[in-house]
């Protein structure tokens, strides 16, 4: 499911309208990611605090949303874009893939939230293929 040029400006005009929300979407978009499945909590057990809101959650959500601005702006290549990520997220992180799903869809959730009169029928349907291919990327170093 590749993006077309006509996704890649959809998601790029949504971006200039949203990014300068982004650090709130990443911490609520983490935030909620952590609370419906409490399963991806495993992987940041050695961290004081992992609720809604806390510190950290915050802090690792503007740190996620500054990976998804780069995205964006590298979205033509998205498999050279990610593909240090991916390494990271593979060898030393050993983050189950399936989790980048879930994080992307709480991303759209969140975004869909914040920002009701942008999110239309057009809209929804980039911003998910683009998160969808971020997501392909992201696991694309397990092979
Ligand atoms: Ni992820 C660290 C980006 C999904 C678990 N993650 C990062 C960092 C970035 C990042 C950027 C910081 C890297 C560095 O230190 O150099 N992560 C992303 C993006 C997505 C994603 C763009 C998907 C949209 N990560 C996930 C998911 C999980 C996850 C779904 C687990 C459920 N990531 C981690 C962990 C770390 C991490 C664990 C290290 C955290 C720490 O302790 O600092």
């Amino acid at each position: 499911m590749s993006l077309t040029a006509k996704d890649m400006s959809v998601v790029k005009g949504l971006w200039a309208k949203i990014s300068s929300r982004a650090d709130e979407i990443g911490a609520e978009a983490f935030g909620r990611m952590l609370t419906v499945y409490p399963q991806t909590k495993t992987y940041f057990s050695h961290w004081a605090d992992l609720s809604p809101g806390s510190a950290p959650v915050k802090k690792h959500g503007k740190t996620i949303m500054g990976a998804v601005a780069d995205a964006v702006s590298k979205i033509d290549d998205l498999p050279a874009a990610l593909s240090q990520l991916s390494e990271l997220h593979a060898s030393k992180l050993r983050v189950d893939p399936a989790n980048f799903k879930i994080l992307a869809h709480n991303i759209i959730v969140v975004v869909a939230m914040l920002f009701p009169a942008d999110f239309t029928p057009e809209v929804h349907v980039s911003l998910d293929k683009f998160l969808q291919n971020l997501a392909w990327c992201l696991a694309e170093r397990y092979r």
